[in-house]
């Protein structure tokens, strides 16, 4: 970094009190608040009624917090079928915020808060951009987009909370982010990680360097990456790239965030939310650090108390100290969600995986696009990577290298395709990694 990188007081909280509870009081606080949202679930949402009655279970069985696993799960589906809005505890006239997600078929998952809901989010938000280490009075440059997804207008809350001056850019409009990121002179920049490497990337054929920029941290989410694409992010943009973490059925951006102190897992603010993990055969509760689907409870959510919910990401957690003083478990770092594992003769695959082969690999831009398609009766993978303008190897051997580091590294044989400077679409928001042709031909 360079000596222009201004860097964040150390051992900022918003909350000290709660961020540094011992375990055993916030385990107290959590069974208190877990009681009254499963209360207000059971007595306001036909939903869960209906749910809870056919497991057998009513509010009053909650003993413990291990209890927990005696209620249903909540899936998305459960959101879609009482779509637009049977999952709300309020009538939507009380409601100050409706959010959605677009939905890849069918109808899209509705969420909805009371401005109270609004108002803690906006607190967990300034919460995990403190622990990123963002500092009261920093400009925020916020790249997420703005409008029905959670991230613009999420971010945006918690950096006026934490006493942020907010840019709010919202996505797209490379090239004027590229301007506003250099003459605004920002200390965070929050966007999704692959829209964070695009603007670097337009950066640098617009002439600006922005490792040389003012720029100290990035704030990164709202879809899987990996471990070489922080290396990536770090060394690009000059900057310490921090993972952060969230769903609209949840909230949105900050249920969860990382220290900058330590990046390794993301603490996951248990003051607000309950977190599980699940065998996703099985859905028995497995014990802390095995990785499996995360399961999460709302402890304070007003308007739409969320019971169980499967993510369908698949994480383990952690209730080891962080040196960082905060006592609240950490997520490892989300890999990817269930229904993006991809199967090839047998090995599970996420696209993260393939990333963090692909990454680093001399040669190869940090760009890359998978093709699912059918060989016969088997499921295949083709890899789509883009060679570099200056790169000192041919079409062919970057393929041949690709092909053998997968094989080698992962165990699945691929087809790679090399594809020429700028070919593979560029993200201006949550990247599609993957293009499933399976059903074509
Ligand atoms: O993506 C909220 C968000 C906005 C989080 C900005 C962080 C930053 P949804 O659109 O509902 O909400 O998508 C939620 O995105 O279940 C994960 O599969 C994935 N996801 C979110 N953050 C991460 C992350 C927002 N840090 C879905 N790492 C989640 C991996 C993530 N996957």
């Amino acid at each position: 970094m360079t000596a222009l990188k201004k860097q964040p007081e150390p051992d900022f909280m918003v909350s000290p009190d709660i961020e540094t509870m011992p375990r055993a009081a916030l385990g107290a606080l959590q069974l208190e608040r877990l009681r009254w949202s499963l209360e207000r679930a059971y007595e306001n949402i036909p939903h869960y009624r209906q749910a809870f009655d056919a497991a057998g279970v009513t509010p009053a069985h909650l003993k413990t917090l291990a209890d927990i696993a005696k209620f249903p799960f909540t899936l998305k589906t459960d959101l879609r079928d009482n779509y637009p809005f049977g999952m709300f505890a309020n009538p939507v006239r009380d409601l100050a915020r409706l959010h959605a997600s677009s939905g890849t078929t069918g109808k899209p998952t509705v969420v909805g808060y009371t401005a109270a809901d609004l108002d803690r989010w906006a607190d967990l938000m300034a919460r995990s951009l403190a622990a990123a280490g963002a500092r009261p009075g920093d400009i925020v440059h916020n790249a997420y987009g703005y409008g029905l997804f959670t991230g613009g207008l999420g971010a945006h809350a918690g950096a006026e909370r934490l006493g942020c001056v907010v840019v709010p850019v919202s996505g797209g409009g490379t090239e004027r982010q590229v301007t506003l990121l250099r003459d605004f002179a920002p200390a965070i920049l929050c966007a999704t990680p692959s829209y964070a490497l695009n603007i670097a990337e337009v950066a640098e054929g617009m002439g600006v360097d922005v490792a040389e920029l003012p720029v100290h941290r990035g704030l990164f989410g709202a879809e899987p990456w990996s471990e070489e694409m922080r290396v990536q992010l770090d060394r690009r943009l000059g900057i310490k790239a921090v993972d952060i973490y969230g769903l609209s059925e949840i909230m949105g951006p900050g249920v969860a965030c990382e220290c900058d102190a330590v990046r390794a897992g993301l603490h996951g603010w248990e003051d607000h939310f309950l977190f599980e993990v699940i065998d996703p055969e099985t859905l028995a509760p497995l014990p802390m650090g095995e990785a499996g689907e995360l399961v999460i409870t709302t402890l304070t959510k007003e308007a739409m108390p969320m019971i169980r919910y499967r993510t369908r990401d698949i994480t383990r957690l952690t209730d080891e100290p962080c040196s960082c003083g905060r006592t609240h478990l950490r997520i490892q770092r989300v890999t990817g969600r269930d229904d993006d594992m991809m199967i090839l003769r047998g090995v599970n695959v996420f696209p993260s995986q393939i990333e963090s082969v692909l990454i680093g690999v001399p040669g190869l831009a940090p760009h890359y696009q998978i093709e699912l398609f059918r060989d016969g009766t088997m499921d295949a993978m083709a890899v789509e990577v883009e060679i570099l303008p200056d790169a000192s190897q041919s079409h062919a051997e970057l393929a041949r290298a690709v092909r053998h580091n997968i094989k080698s590294i992962i165990g699945v044989s691929c087809d790679v395709r090399v594809k020429s400077p700028g070919e593979i679409p560029r993200s201006q928001g949550k990247a599609v990694r993957v293009r499933d042709n399976r059903t074509k031909g």
